[in-house]
């Protein structure tokens, strides 16, 4: 048994995330947790809010509400939204509690004492005409390294480069679209990343394990040459500053914004009256955790270099991470997920159309592993119709109406099972052992396609033993039995596959594999063993309701047309 901390990528707090933020990040870190926790490890999962920063006071302003109100009904909105989905945080927090304040200004001190901060003088963009300085995404203007005209302060959505907003060409005020901007001298607090750079790169590269995804995209920013950054604001939201003459700024968000991992974990602990719940044995010279995250592959930079750097910067044995799982995009038929033009699938959206499990199992079979994927209805509903109710609803209600059908709710009792019984089970044991591999390994497509193998060997099995005519014959072609004998053998050799099948998927599906699973009396909470006569004759069982609804052809069409982007999402 070992100790396992798995962070998700903070959804940001401006809205409700589509299904890419979904298999980006905050899901697959979901199955993980669970399938670490059915093998009986120690699993802390935690997220967060992300809620700091320009976004959320532009979303907030246009929402007419103080940012505190839109951060607060945002927050219940996107914990529900996660709890129906299944994801089973163990905390799911908030960057703007006073434990990341905490946290955050403690890093900061921290690195102040071992001389990685300075006070510099800035230009920064002034306007006039709203009396303030305009940070990040306040300033609107054309990128200087690929002429989109709509680039942002701090980052160019067209081309990915980081801004500042000074870079911008014909800069104007996002908020009120003034062009008289000035450039002014302002006070700021410079991370010094060029000092830390080498210690960063010997780091990175003594972590062999990380994916290619991850390590190409650390080494390259580091090749690109790391910058001292300004790790302040002018806003009035966020962690502020405690430096005399600075109290009116806020540290950046994507400063404190991981340190928010840490935070969230305090504030499991804090929730806890018993005070035995220990977050500092989780990060802090912790050898004996496993620290896993996951994320989109916009945000590695941040976890694999300005993050290290706080907490090497610190000079404290805070605990870095050991593997990290990143995603490519997952596209929408094609083209980009937009809530402001209504197109794609949204996480409310999804869970008003079908069963959370659905979309979990779709995304996990597709996720934008080695390449950019896109979501397509038709592929969806062969996920639905194809894999879950053709394959795992099938083999269990089939196997359990014939049952009650010919011999009633309980496990039958009749028969012996042959060779093909015990070849079976070899081969379920076999599938399971590579399932497992590839559920450790994080190779989320192949988890999927293993775990369908799997379904398709019961599939097969009652294709091969046919008990329906079998239970006709006189005698069996296997045994010293009658038909009707060896078919009650093959019933229950089905029956007790039913646990298995459930339990494998169970990361993936959790509740309809412990629906699945209770139907025969079993759970889904332990990765399962196989031993197809564990449960005995007699045992009783119940039909479960229809596991999976199938998607019609008309269905996918009016999905296809309300998602996309024609209708006004309001
Ligand atoms: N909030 C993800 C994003 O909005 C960002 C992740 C933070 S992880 C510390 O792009
Ligand atoms: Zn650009």
């Amino acid at each position: 048994m070992a100790r396992h901390l798995i962070t998700s990528a903070l959804p940001y707090i401006n809205g409700v995330k589509h299904l890419g933020n979904l298999v980006g990040s905050m899901l697959p870190a979901d199955v993980h947790a669970r399938y670490l926790r059915m093998q009986g490890h120690e699993v802390l999962a935690i997220c967060a809010t992300d809620e700091h920063g320009t976004p959320a006071e532009l979303a907030a302003a246009e929402a007419g509400q103080t940012v505190q109100q839109y951060c607060d009904e945002q927050f219940e909105i996107q914990r529900d939204l996660g709890e129906r989905f299944g994801l089973s945080w163990d905390w799911f927090g908030r960057t703007s509690r006073p434990q990341n304040h905490e946290l955050t200004n403690h890093f900061a001190r921290k690195l102040e004492e071992h001389g990685y901060l300075e006070e510099r003088s800035i230009q920064q963009v002034y306007s006039p005409s709203e009396d303030r300085f305009l940070p990040d995404r306040y300033v609107t203007g054309t990128c200087p390294h690929c002429g989109f005209e709509r680039a942002r302060g701090d980052q160019c959505e067209n081309c990915g480069r980081l801004l500042d907003p000074t870079d911008l060409i014909d800069p104007r005020s996002t908020v009120t679209g003034a062009t008289d901007l000035e450039v002014r001298e302002s006070k700021s607090v410079f991370l010094l990343q060029t000092k830390l750079a080498d210690r960063v790169r010997e780091w990175i590269e003594t972590q062999e394990q990380w994916p290619n995804l991850p390590r190409s995209i650390a080494l390259k920013w580091l090749d690109e040459g790391l910058q001292d950054r300004d790790i302040t604001r002018d806003l009035s939201w966020g962690v502020p500053v405690e430096r005399p003459g600075m109290e009116h700024k806020v540290w950046y968000v994507w400063f404190d914004a991981p340190i928010g991992y840490i935070a969230s974990t305090k504030e499991w602990a804090d929730a806890d009256p018993t005070g035995e719940r220990d977050w500092r044995s989780w990060w802090y010279d912790s050898d004996d955790v496993t620290y896993t995250e996951f994320m989109g592959k916009d945000n590695v930079a941040f976890h694999t270099v300005s993050f290290p750097i706080t907490l090497i910067g610190s000079g404290e044995p805070w605990h870095k991470v050991d593997f990290l799982k990143a995603f490519n995009w997952l596209t929408y038929e094609g083209g980009k997920f937009s809530t402001s033009q209504g197109i794609g699938v949204f996480m409310d959206d999804a869970l008003e159309l079908l069963p959370a499990d659905t979309w979990r199992w779709y995304l996990i079979a597709n996720a934008p592993e080695s390449d950019d994927a896109s979501f397509t209805w038709p592929l969806f509903q062969q996920a639905v119709n194809g894999d879950l109710g053709g394959k795992l609803g099938n083999f269990v209600n089939r196997t359990l109406s014939f049952t009650r059908k010919q011999y009633g709710e309980e496990v039958p009792a009749g028969g012996t099972t042959g060779e093909v019984e015990e070849q079976l089970a070899a081969d379920v044991r076999a599938k399971l052992d590579e399932l497992a591999g590839l559920y450790e390994a994080m190779e989320f497509r192949k988890v999927a396609r293993a775990v369908r193998e799997l379904w398709t060997l019961g599939d097969a099995y009652l294709e091969v033993r046919e008990p329906w005519r079998l239970r006709k014959a006189e005698q069996a072609p296997w045994g010293d039995q009658t038909g009707d004998e060896a078919a009650q053998a093959v019933l229950r050799t089905a029956i007790n596959l039913i646990p298995v099948l459930a339990a494998a998927a169970a990361p993936i599906i959790p509740t309809a594999a412990a629906t699945a699973a209770a139907s025969v009396g079993a759970t889904t909470e332990a990765w399962p063993t196989v031993d197809l006569t564990a449960l005995q004759p007699g045992h009783p069982f119940e039909v479960p309701p229809l596991l999976f609804g199938r998607i019609d052809d008309d269905m996918v069409e009016a999905w296809q047309a309300r998602f996309s982007g024609a209708d006004d999402r309001g």
